[in-house]
């Protein structure tokens, strides 16, 4: 029985946009609230303890925060029609590492062609933003007073990703790059393992929806340049498999655990354009717990005073340094990786590790922080102490 749920987000939310496309695909009934909904203001706020989207809340009162989570919570119940997360050793592994880099390797893209050409969009962008003052009453003269301030807050978080001027060129490439070998899988494929959705399309979808399929800017060079990946976008919004254009294809992952061919150039791409992130971001956390062996059990998994994460360090983008980002939360969508890696028989292993080395991802498959990190009351926090040999 469908437990009756809402979704606390926004139009506008790249994170929702995921927990939306996931609802529809899977039909599964919900609702949407925006945040500015009472509800959420004196129930969501006060059980999260931080400004956060999406949320689910149950008709009675359960919550579930993070899209991970609560895609998760749908699939434990048996809510959704077919599990997104591929049985065979080799295509589950390739769906969650698309899933870590679909929803952590793309938001600096997708911040920058929001914020980087407001003059193209800012009409666009403002109504989105006052989406939720204006559901909820707010007039005219306050809706502007307080709409630019809002966004200024988000323009403002540009640095802090890694979005300066040195780095854009860095950061298009990347993304112009990475999108002509989506649209090049697309063509020939609905979904990115084949006839229907796994986790991998929805951590993609995150960035490629609210920010790079919808805003003016970057949705329109998308339409023009990038079709299929556009027809992609379109398909992972619809509640049926959408999938006219490929009349014999079945609704079905590709057959005897093999990847779509097509798919290799995108596992290159995140070899070279996001393993080094990665690798810094568990550098960095780790250097953190040799200067920490206190941490405990349940503490947040983070340095700063906020809470949100670690002091980020330069990597390097295709020979630009670009500031990165180092939370407890990518650390969490590794684990989900190299977990399944790790219990993998030994020939299961071997397949992986053969297609892994041949696109230099193989170094991914270990990579591991000195202490676990988990999610605990919508945070992420430290696991237990392991013995150096059991990591
Ligand atoms: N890991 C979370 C990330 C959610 C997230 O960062 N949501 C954004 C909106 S799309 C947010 O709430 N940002 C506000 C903030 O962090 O202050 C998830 O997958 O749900």
């Amino acid at each position: 029985m469908n437990p009756g749920i809402t979704i606390f987000g926004a139009p506008v939310g790249l994170y929702t946009g995921k927990v939306r496309c996931y609802l529809r695909k899977q039909s599964i009934p919900y609702v949407e609230a925006l945040p500015g909904d009472p509800r959420f203001q004196k129930i969501v706020l006060p059980a999260i303890g931080r400004f956060q989207n999406p949320v689910l809340m149950t008709d009675d009162g359960e919550i579930v925060q993070d899209t991970a989570d609560i895609i998760d919570w749908c699939e434990t119940r048996g809510l959704g029609r077919i599990s997104v997360y591929p049985e065979t050793p080799l295509q589950k592994i390739a769906a969650l590492t698309l899933d870590l880099f679909g929803g952590e390797g793309l938001v600096r893209a997708a911040m920058h062609y929001r914020w980087s050409f407001r003059s193209y969009q800012e009409q666009f962008i403002a109504h989105e933003f006052g989406l939720s003052m204006r559901a909820f009453g707010a007039s005219d003269a306050d809706m502007a007073a307080r709409i630019g301030p809002m966004m200024d807050y988000f323009n403002g978080h540009l640095p802090a990703l890694g979005v300066t001027a040195e780095a854009i060129p860095a950061i298009e490439e990347s993304y112009e790059a990475l999108a002509e070998c989506l649209n090049v899988h697309f063509r020939h494929h609905p979904y990115l393992l084949g006839g229907r959705p796994t986790c991998a399309d929805f951590g993609f979808i995150a960035s490629l929806w609210a920010h790079l399929g919808r805003d003016p800017y970057p949705a329109d060079m998308m339409k023009r340049r990038w079709t299929s990946l556009y027809r992609w976008v379109e398909r992972m919004n619809a509640n049926d498999p959408d999938t006219p254009e490929f009349p014999h294809y079945p609704h079905a992952l590709t057959g005897d655990d093999k990847l779509p061919e097509t798919l290799r150039a995108i596992f290159a791409h995140i070899a070279s354009d996001f393993l080094p992130e990665i690798s810094m971001a568990v550098d960095v956390i780790n250097e953190w717990l040799a200067a920490h062996p206190d941490a405990q059990e349940g503490q947040l998994a983070a340095s700063s005073p906020d809470g949100r994460g670690f002091k980020g360090r330069e990597f390097m983008l295709r020979d630009r340094p670009v500031l990165g980002h180092v939370n407890g939360y990518k650390i969490c969508m590794l684990q989900r990786v190299t977990d399944v890696y790790a219990a993998m028989d030994d020939a299961s292993r071997s397949v992986c590790r053969s297609f892994y080395d041949s696109v230099g991802l193989g170094q991914l498959l270990e990579m591991r922080t000195t202490r676990r990190v988990k999610r605990e009351n919508h945070r992420e926090v430290w696991g237990p102490r392991t013995s150096p040999s059991a990591l």
